[in-house]
């Protein structure tokens, strides 16, 4: 429970790392009822709305300002539930529109520190909601027995996710509806491949599409990029970095998603042809600034597209095939393999996915915030 410690308010909370991102994460039952409270508390917790969230415990970068609120499941088939607030470090909100795959690593670890789910064997399954789209996944974490006989979260393993030093317990997350998760459908224009036509640009092909994650594929010279810089070389791309939000509120009109200018996605994504053995290249804006990798669904997402023929991530995918293609996508820290179920009887509609993540709790304890913005008692 939250407490008082003299002028401020002392919020139980776990820092924990979620595949390529870290936050803090909350028993949702600890957190202010009332939402506009509930955002200044976070928001306090983190620094922001300073860009160097020097005041907070926030990494002064959009990976670095994720929030993780978990709960006991309240509907059948649900185990946990959880809403995942991502936070620009400079801004003032908390926005709660959109899916994190990496920060939901973490969420069963979390659960099971926080006494929520209690595990029964060396490997622990639940079905974990995500609140802000409503999505399911089934996730798998290894709970060994202690010399004491309790089960207890191994975060030690030999699985490697790039973008991660060294190597930690695998997590195994398998996705089964993430069409349409904010966008309303898989391909919101109900094409695979549109013409836009942006101001300062001109017409350019995208492919508009969501299965978890709504991005905006598109083919990285057509930006004057080559799709193989790396993050602080497209961060210092002013011109660059215009011409990709310009076209990010050109879809994000076209996908229904009205004037993004000020919202969190969609997500845009520059591809070219494979450079290290793997299905395709990408570059990854989280929307304004670049991915050190690749979101996680914003990967299934593209993973999505590589399949699609007439995609704009088709023309340069390599090597998909099978009813459960692998699909590697490359990033600037390596690369990230989504393995896709396809219906069999309709190869071009992607029906699961599955991945590898890992995570860590970091930190363990209570985060201070004025009690002027929050008194518990
Ligand atoms: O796409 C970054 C991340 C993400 C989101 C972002 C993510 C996903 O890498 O599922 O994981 O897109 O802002 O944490």
């Amino acid at each position: 429970r939250p407490r008082r410690s003299g002028s401020q308010t002392a919020v139980p909370c776990q820092l924990m790392r979620g595949g390529t991102s870290h936050g803090p994460f909350f028993d949702g039952r600890a957190l202010p009822a009332d939402a506009s409270t509930r955002e200044a508390v976070l928001l306090a917790a983190l620094g922001s709305p300073d860009a160097r969230q020097i005041d907070g415990i926030g990494g002064a970068h959009p990976l670095t300002s994720k929030i993780g609120i978990v709960r006991p499941g309240a509907e059948s088939g649900v185990d946990v539930e959880w809403t995942f607030g991502q936070a620009q470090p400079g801004g003032t909100t908390v926005d709660v529109t959109a899916n994190c795959g990496n920060m939901l690593a973490a969420v069963l670890p979390f659960a099971v520190e926080a006494g929520m789910v209690v595990p029964a064997g060396d490997r622990t399954t639940a079905r974990v909601l995500t609140r802000n789209t409503g999505m399911l996944a089934e996730i798998t974490i290894a709970t060994p027995a202690g010399d004491d006989g309790r089960r207890y979260v191994e975060y030690a393993g030999d699985a490697r996710i790039d973008g991660v030093p060294g190597t930690a317990a695998g997590i195994e997350i398998g996705f089964l509806d993430t069409a349409g998760s904010v966008a309303g459908a898989l391909l919101p224009t109900g094409n695979v491949r549109d013409a836009v036509d942006v101001p300062e640009v001109g017409p350019v092909d995208v492919t508009m599409i969501d299965n978890g994650q709504p991005l905006v594929i598109v083919a990285a010279a057509r930006l004057g990029a080559t799709g193989y810089e790396t993050p602080a070389e497209i961060d210092g791309d002013e011109g660059l970095k215009s011409r990709v939000e310009a076209l990010r509120l050109t879809c994000g009109r076209a996908m229904g998603l009205g004037d993004v200018t000020d919202k969190n996605y969609p997500k845009m994504t520059l591809v070219a042809p494979p450079r290290h053995g793997g299905t395709v290249s990408t570059r990854s804006f989280i929307p304004r600034v670049a991915h050190q990798s690749i979101g996680v669904l914003a990967a299934v997402t593209a993973a999505t597209a590589c399949v699609f023929e007439g995609s704009v991530a088709h023309d340069f995918a390599t090597g998909v095939t099978g009813v459960e293609p692998t699909v590697s996508v490359e990033h600037p820290s390596g690369e990230f393999s989504v393995t896709l179920g396809l219906a069999p009887d309709d190869p071009q509609q992607v029906v699961r996915s599955a991945l590898l993540r890992t995570a860590r709790l970091l930190m363990s304890g209570d985060v201070l915030v004025p009690t002027s913005l929050w008194n518990p008692d």
